[in-house]
């Protein structure tokens, strides 16, 4: 079997490589140019994958990609993935994560409409939530331009499923995270902040709107149910989440108390980072992935925290060695 994975390089990219070359699968990685290559988290299986240059926004790149590769999947995870960078670049975030769908399903409908596709659609499409839990059948209220753009891309992915019968399927993930996630979403900042401050490199932490509540889990399970949806007969639209809902406050507190911190002597709140549109509550309902893909998690919300911080004490601890 052979898959290309657009984001390679990011966090989940990274984690389905690992599990799809323990499978047996032919990886191929798509990667935009850069002047410096940022391999970071897939430098070790880069000798096992093959990457090859093509954009998002170019559309002969991923024809030609998927013409000289004809994977049997793909896992369409590239995408502008920062929430607060869309209100500063909309139009950039709207040509990436929703045209990009396009431009990926336009190039399997040209060369192979048996292809499977995968999109990575967004627990950001609920926004203002109008029912708690979300499920499949929530309807969609974005709050931010990323948010507007992935549900461009969820509606373009179930079009071509029902024009074209491209088994093309849209997961809708809500927040996942681990020791690889970026060092701006909020869970890396504050386990990143927790040991620099542990370790004596800092001694503040500042954070915006703690009052936030997320479904947070564990990529390396989400990448999993990704992989599942290409395997069943039928394509579909699935919630992959926890069924949990924790505040950003709540996250800190674990994170600061796994190292004896008390983190009211360390958080203060900045402005910078409060959004001009906030999603208040996130809270999936993953009822149908349990029963059709039989989808199940093995990492809980607190053991996700203190990974995280665990992962992020050691590298630095190395690091200032
Ligand atoms: P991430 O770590 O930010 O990775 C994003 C990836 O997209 C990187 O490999 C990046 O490449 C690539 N990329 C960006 N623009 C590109 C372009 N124009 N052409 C080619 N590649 C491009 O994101 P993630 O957390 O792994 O998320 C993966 C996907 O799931 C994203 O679509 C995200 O929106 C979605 N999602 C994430 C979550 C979550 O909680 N993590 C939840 C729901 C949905 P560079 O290395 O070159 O920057
Ligand atoms: O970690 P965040 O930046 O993630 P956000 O906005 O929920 O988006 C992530 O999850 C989505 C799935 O729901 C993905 F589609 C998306 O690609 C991304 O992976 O922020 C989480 C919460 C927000 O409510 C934010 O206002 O944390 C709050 N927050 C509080 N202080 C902060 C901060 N967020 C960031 N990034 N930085 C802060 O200092």
């Amino acid at each position: 079997m052979r898959a290309l994975i657009t984001g390679i390089t990011g966090q989940d990219g990274s984690y389905l490589a690992d599990m799809l070359l323990e499978k047996g699968y032919e990886i191929i990685g798509m990667v935009r140019r850069s002047s410096t290559e940022s391999f970071e988290r897939i430098n070790h299986i880069k000798d096992a994958i093959t990457l090859i240059q093509a954009d998002l926004l170019d559309q002969l790149s991923i024809v030609n990609l998927i013409e000289e590769f004809r994977p049997a999947e793909v896992y369409n995870l590239a995408a502008q993935s920062f929430v607060p960078t869309s209100w500063n670049q909309p139009v950039l975030t709207g040509e990436f994560d929703a045209i990009g769908v396009t431009r990926m399903l336009e190039a399997i409908k040209l060369v192979d409409k048996k292809i499977r596709f995968y999109q990575a659609s967004s627990s950001e499409m609920f926004g203002k939530v109008q029912e708690v839990p979300q499920s499949e059948t929530t309807p969609f209220h974005p709050r931010s331009p990323y948010g507007v753009a992935k549900v461009y891309g969820h509606w373009i992915t179930v079009n071509y499923r029902e024009s074209y019968n491209i088994h093309a399927n849209s997961g809708i993930l809500f927040n996942h995270e681990s020791p690889r996630r970026g060092l701006e979403f909020v869970t890396r900042k504050i386990t990143h902040g927790v040991a620099r401050i542990k370790l004596g490199l800092a001694d503040q932490l500042a954070l915006g709107n703690l009052d936030a509540k997320r479904d947070w889990g564990f990529a390396g399970d989400y990448v999993r149910a990704m992989w599942l949806m290409l395997q069943q007969d039928k394509p579909g639209d699935y919630v992959i989440a926890t069924g949990e809902t924790h505040s950003v406050e709540d996250f800190v507190k674990l994170a600061f108390g796994h190292v004896d911190l008390d983190y009211r002597q360390y958080v203060v709140t900045d402005p910078r980072f409060v959004r001009p549109a906030e999603v208040d509550l996130l809270q999936g309902d993953a009822s149908r992935a349990r029963k059709n893909l039989k989808w199940e998690l093995t990492v809980d919300f607190e053991q996700l925290v203190k990974m995280m911080v665990d992962a992020d004490l050691e590298r630095l601890a190395t690091a200032v060695k």
